[in-house]
């Protein structure tokens, strides 16, 4: 099918659960290739790792593999509409990236096809393979630009019984950045995600759940520790520990944890029924975090008055998801504001959700022309007639 485009002149644009925040792939006069019935997923027991299609679910290979009594590492709220094709494509990392790495961090191998028809795989399932350049990581997080994912194989890792989660209020951003960093040296903890306040009250006012804490803390940590036994005793040492902690909400049983989870993920669902916001999905450099957040929020207000930043995301790793509703959606001087304010604090544009179509224009913020250079010529050795995701990623 690759190559009868390649001879007709049309682009292709590999789609897989269509999650992704970029618009990396909305097709623009191409030819759209759905692969989401490649949705095979085989265990290798004694590898300890899973061959899965491009098109199963995240939430699929996670089920597979608790089924043989190992996990993968990549979660995300998003697990059961995205692919592994997709989730390769874009390299994401979700909520346990923080202990567990990424997507690329998981990739054994990928089998794909290049525009010349040619397909690269080896498949064998080695974890050791030093010989070479190491292709399965240049097409993991190139978008769809360089070929098209049809299956993979991913690690597995070994599941610790026990988990336990807790939900931590704070008086401050940087109490809260600081706890987020001791806690990250505890090899058991594998969560850490941030939220504020007004984030967490309209998950409550938009779903009907009640408050977690009646002392109502400006700032949220929520916490999940995985062991071999008794993770609810380790969790609660930990956060004994931890100095700043004002609050403390401990999901004792499985239905507590869910709703403890359910003010974190449910974030993203309940801005989006406030209004189309402007996502920006940006890193920074833990010690600025909390400074840039209390000179985003001022700029954001002086600059557009009407408009409300939600902010919440992967503190651990200095990720944060800011989400910014009440502006007209071609409006891009907030955004604009925003990564530029990003860039001067040594932070990333673009943090997990890639740099699609909609983040290009602010990509020489952080990338250097020589580097693009180098990636265009990736690209044309890959892909000679610049068939697949076109204007996605790289700048035209
Ligand atoms: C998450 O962490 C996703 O929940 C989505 O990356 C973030 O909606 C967003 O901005
Ligand atoms: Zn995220």
């Amino acid at each position: 099918m690759l190559h009868i485009c390649v001879d007709a002149g049309v682009s292709v644009v590999p789609q897989g659960g269509n999650t992704g925040l970029v618009g990396g792939a909305v097709p623009r006069g191409a030819v759209v290739l759905d692969l989401r019935r490649l949705d095979t997923v085989e265990v290798d027991d004694v590898a300890g790792s899973v061959v899965a299609g491009a098109g199963a679910t995240v939430g699929a290979v996670q089920v597979a593999a608790r089924a043989a009594g190992l996990r993968y590492g990549v979660d995300l709220a998003s697990r059961d509409t995205a692919t592994i094709g997709g989730t390769i494509a874009t390299n994401a990392a979700g909520l346990r990236a923080v202990r567990l790495g990424d997507t690329r961090a998981q990739l054994i191998d990928v089998e794909a096809v290049l525009t010349t028809g040619a397909v690269i795989s080896r498949r064998g399932g080695l974890t050791r393979d030093n010989s070479g350049y190491d292709l399965p990581r240049w097409i993991c997080g190139s978008e769809g630009t360089l070929a098209v994912v049809t299956a993979a194989r991913l690690r597995l890792l070994p599941d610790p019984a026990d988990r336990a989660t807790a939900l931590l209020g704070f008086a401050d951003l940087p109490a809260a950045v600081a706890a987020a960093a001791t806690l990250r040296r505890e090899p058991a903890v594998e969560v850490l995600e941030l939220m504020f306040a007004p984030g967490v009250a309209l998950v409550c006012e938009q779903h009907g759940m009640s408050p977690p804490f009646a002392s109502n803390p400006p700032v949220l940590l929520l916490v999940e520790v995985t062991a071999a036994a008794d993770a609810g005793s380790l969790l609660g040492e930990l956060v004994e520990n931890v100095p700043g902690v004002a609050d403390v909400a401990a999901g004792v049983d499985a239905a507590d944890a869910r709703r403890l989870w359910a003010y974190r993920e449910l974030h993203t669902e309940s801005i989006g029924r406030v209004g189309i916001p402007h996502k920006l999905d940006v890193a920074l450099p833990l010690p600025a975090l909390a400074g840039f957040v209390a000179e985003v929020t001022a700029e954001l207000a002086r600059l557009r008055p009407d408009a409300r930043a939600w902010i919440f995301g992967h503190v651990g790793e200095g990720n944060l998801h800011l989400n910014v509703t009440g502006l007209d959606p071609a409006d891009e001087d907030a955004d604009d504001a925003v990564l530029r304010l990003v860039a001067a604090a040594g932070g990333s544009i673009s943090a997990e959700h890639g740099i699609g179509r909609a983040k290009q224009r602010w990509l020489p913020l952080v990338r250097s022309a020589e580097e693009i250079a180098v990636w265009r010529a990736v690209k044309s050795a890959f892909d000679p007639t610049g068939t697949l995701n076109p204007g996605v990623l790289l700048p035209n």
